[in-house]
């Protein structure tokens, strides 16, 4: 059954459901094809409304028989849902039989089947997909579940109750809302652990995979513990069941999912080997295995009273697992790749027709809503909270959170107030962050008379979809003084910024010092600073603030390729300088060095430039970007042999920071000098490699320099039988490849026999990465957004959601010139007239043309 005609749904309307639902009892007769779902539900009427409307979503299932309180009943049955206009004003119980087609679900939303495997993926509104039900976060309820299957495991949330020859039941104590429950069944083997908490619980930890994985769980297993043992110890947090379940799952739409007591994750984001998987993949993996954890107690035992509150679970838990990381790794050189990551995934979306705030107000398909704003603002905010109020108090505000409102359905309203109350601050101005979208830009000039120093801010938020005019923002502005010798004179202070236009003053200062503002990113802004190149390269010698020091390395990077292109400018050699000197400081961490040497995506050029009234041209911007990588290669030549020395890769491997800081700048140097030698040194160290990172990193120098024939074909042999590892090698060869390859080579990848329309992972490597080869998507005639078009279409009709969140490349297609706009808005017109487009595309590209 197709989508419903779309309807916006909005926060202002909120209403709570007519009924509680005391408890659920559910039972599946497995099938592929015809899978029996029998529920048996606990009904009273909701004291807190008067409205007893019973209508229970539901979508693709099949109504067999419904009972009330024993008698059988015949509701009206609409494409969305199931009414009874006659239901109690009393307790009662509902019972129905319905039938649903997993194996045919290839939407991966409601049970579906993956290699074999019957799963569930819930959350936002996938419960509806399995049977009738008020499919609403603020419902909560136990479950009791009882699955019954030919299979030799077959997991629910909870804890095991009882099991027989091809039945099991589970029972979950803690009352959730539907998108969090799960299913798993099929032949699967565990890995196996124990965990006690700090109160003297034992419990039993299982990591879930496929025969023949068995190989690629440690890793993940020793995660999960840290995790555990982390937020008991810094938020005092405890696992509450006997069983904690992760299962891997090939076909997957997102990364994973917290379902209680049994986390569902993509396999990409839990199997780990150092022969199979690179650095970034541990250390990704490790995030996510804690993000689902820590969703244990935010968003699980506290949850969002409505989708619209997402990022009150979201923001949070990402903030929970940055935290974690910083931790357990570098602090600085997470909170570098945080920020990188924040420009390069969320300002595009904040500055463009995608624009919405950290709390949207209004939705047609939520799932459209998981988004970097939402995620990674989300998390900002939280940054931002926890800097106003000061460790101490963001402690005691998260302790009187968890104590009020655990067991509850909340808002962001329910959020602040807690900060209110914890700590007497007025939160009305800081409730901004999460109502007006759009990065706010502030500018920032200084002045020094009669020595006092005054640095004025001015802060300014350009207009977003629906949102013409802005209010101020509370800014925590961290901002450092330097001596002109480098010497820090006024440590890191905190500046708050309420105003459209706000100075400070700093007394007695002997001389004019050089200021570091916006230490550690403290505010997700966009910060206008219209200080010289030279001072830029004293803060990259001098700042004691590591995230600055980057960051004015970034900016000389910035500068240097803007005037490339406008001017015709050569590579800027302050910039080169600077980095030639940091980069063979060795008291400083290899992977903070090798984040010095990482210079700006091409889109964010192509923003800039945009900003500053230039049209972009992705060619230009490819070649000027390889000029300053050459640049980069010449200038440090004399130093590549010291510092590929010091980094020692070869000692047996390990994915700890501090190993994969080393070959991470090990690898920035071969790619130097893979400029400079045509790829011989990358050949040798691809051939001889012993682990993913470095095999990868060769192979890409490889790919770059338009040598990678033999080892493409190499790599192809060795790994064609590990899934993982091949989508490395279909998304690098594209992503990686001079832009005029980019589309044949994907073009001619989907039609390998392992590309697989059906599998995520798979199409995010061909399609997703083309997208990501900059100048290559953007070619001059077009075929490049036809072909993303194309394949978009064809995807929507399987997998709505997947093909909807792979919009976002078209999302700057007005900053470009008249011809590149004519044939970006043509390919989003042409899906927009497709026929039978899902609600998710249709929203996504009447967002994208609006
Ligand atoms: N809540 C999960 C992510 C997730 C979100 C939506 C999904 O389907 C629409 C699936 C997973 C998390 O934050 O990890
Ligand atoms: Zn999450």
């Amino acid at each position: 059954m197709k989508d419903a005609s779309p309807t916006t749904v909005y926060l202002k309307d909120y209403e709570p459901f007519g009924y509680l639902v005391e408890d659920v009892h559910l039972t599946f007769r497995l099938a592929p094809n015809a899978t029996r779902v029998l529920s048996r539900i606990r009904f009273a009427p909701n004291p807190a409304t008067k409205t007893r409307d019973f209508f229970l979503n539901g979508e693709n299932v099949t109504l067999i028989s419904a009972k009330i309180d024993g008698a059988g009943v015949a509701p009206e049955i609409t494409a969305d849902g199931l009414r009874l206009e006659d239901a109690p004003d009393a307790p009662f119980t509902f019972e129905a039989e319905v039938e649903i087609d997993p194996a045919e679900n290839t939407a991966l939303e409601g049970l579906y089947m993956s290699n074999g495997m019957y799963c569930t993926q819930c959350e936002a509104e996938g419960f509806r997909k399995i049977t009738y039900y008020p499919d609403r976060p603020d419902v909560m309820a136990t479950f009791t579940v009882r699955i019954e299957g030919d299979l030799p495991v077959m997991l629910s949330n909870g804890n095991p109750a009882a099991s027989g020859e091809g039945w099991a039941e589970w029972h979950d104590p803690w009352p959730k809302p539907s998108y969090l429950f799960a299913l798993v069944a099929g032949e699967l083997v565990a890995h196996e652990d124990r965990f006690t908490t700090a109160s003297g619980r034992a419990v039993d930890l299982n990591l879930w995979v496929r025969p023949g994985d068995e190989h690629k769980c440690a890793f993940g297993m020793e995660a999960l513990k840290k995790s555990m043992r982390w937020d008991e110890e810094v938020y005092g947090r405890e696992y509450d069941l006997d069983v904690f379940n992760i299962v891997a799952v090939d076909d997957f739409n997102m990364g994973a999912m917290e379902n209680k007591g049994l986390n569902i994750f993509n396999s990409a984001a839990v199997l780990a080997s150092p022969e199979t998987s690179t650095d970034a993949n541990f250390e990704r993996i490790e995030a996510i295995i804690a993000h689902e954890y820590f969703h244990n107690w935010t968003g699980n035992r506290i949850t969002c009273r409505d989708w619209f509150q997402l990022c009150l679970k979201e923001g949070l838990t990402v903030f929970r697992d940055s935290q974690f990381t910083a931790d357990m790794r570098s602090a600085p050189v997470k909170r570098i790749s945080d920020v990188i990551d924040l420009r390069a995934r969320q300002f595009p979306e904040d500055q463009g027709p995608l624009a919405h705030p950290v709390r949207p107000e209004s939705f047609q398909e939520i799932n459209n809503f998981y988004t970097a704003t939402v995620y990674e603002k989300g998390a900002e905010v939280i940054g931002m909270l926890k800097r106003l109020v000061g460790d101490e108090a963001y402690a005691k505000a998260l302790d009187l959170h968890f104590e009020r409102h655990d067991g509850q359905a909340c808002t962001i309203e329910d959020w602040l107030r807690v900060f209110e109350d914890a700590t007497g601050r007025d939160m009305s101005q800081f409730k901004r962050w999460y109502s007006q979208a759009g990065t706010p830009r502030l500018s920032v000039a200084d002045s020094y008379e009669n020595g006092t120093y005054t640095l004025t801010f001015r802060q300014h938020t350009p207009p977003t979809p629906g949102q013409d005019q802005k209010a101020p923002q509370v800014l925590p502005i961290a901002v450092g003084l330097l001596g002109q010798n480098g010497e820090e004179i006024v440590p890191t202070t905190l500046l708050e910024m309420s105003e459209a236009e706000q100075s400070f003053d700093f007394p007695n200062m002997a001389q004019r010092p050089v200021p570091s503002i916006l230490r550690g990113f403290s505010a997700p802004v966009v910060l206008e600073q219209c200080w010289d190149a030279e001072r830029t390269a004293f803060l990259l010698a001098h700042d004691t603030d590591p995230f600055n020091r980057w960051d004015a390395g970034r900016q000389l990077a910035r500068e240097s390729l803007v005037a490339q292109i406008t001017e015709g400018a050569a590579p800027d050699a302050s910039y080169l300088d600077g980095i030639a000197t940091l980069v063979s400081d060795e008291a400083l961490d290899p992977a903070f060095r090798a984040l010095m040497l990482s210079g700006p995506t091409q889109s964010e050029i192509a923003q800039i430039l945009h900003e500053r009234r230039h049209t972009p041209d992705p060619d230009a911007i490819f070649t000027s970007a390889e000029a300053l990588g050459d640049a980069k290669a010449a200038r440090l030549e004399h130093l590549l042999p010291a510092i590929k020395d010091a980094t020692e890769i070869r000692a047996p491997y390990s994915p700890d920071a501090d190993q994969a800081g080393k070959r991470a700048l090990w690898s920035a140097a071969l790619s130097l000098e893979t400029r400079l030698d045509g790829g011989a040194a990358a050949t040798a160290a691809f051939e001889s490699a012993d682990n993913m990172t470095i095999q990868l990193a060769a192979l890409t120098c490889l790919v770059r320099a338009g040598a990678d024939e033999d080892a493409l074909a190499a790599f192809e042999a060795q790994w064609k039988d590990d899934r993982l590892v091949m989508d490395k090698w279909f998304a690098m060869q594209i992503a990686a490849t001079a832009p005029e390859n980019a589309l044949p080579r994907a073009r001619h990848l989907t039609e390998h026999p392992a590309f697989d329309l059906k599998n995520p992972n798979r199409f995010r490597a061909v399609i997703g990465a083309f997208a990501m080869n900059h100048a290559g998507f953007h070619r001059a005639d077009g075929e490049g957004y036809d072909f993303l078009a194309g394949w978009l279409i064809t995807l929507d009709a399987k997998n709505p959601q997947t093909a909807a969140r792979m919009c976002a490349p078209f999302q700057s297609w007005t900053r470009y010139d008249a011809d590149r706009r004519a044939s970006m808005k043509a390919a989003l017109e042409r899906i927009a007239a497709t026929p039978d487009l899902s609600r998710d595309m249709s929203e996504m590209v009447s967002r994208l043309l609006a």
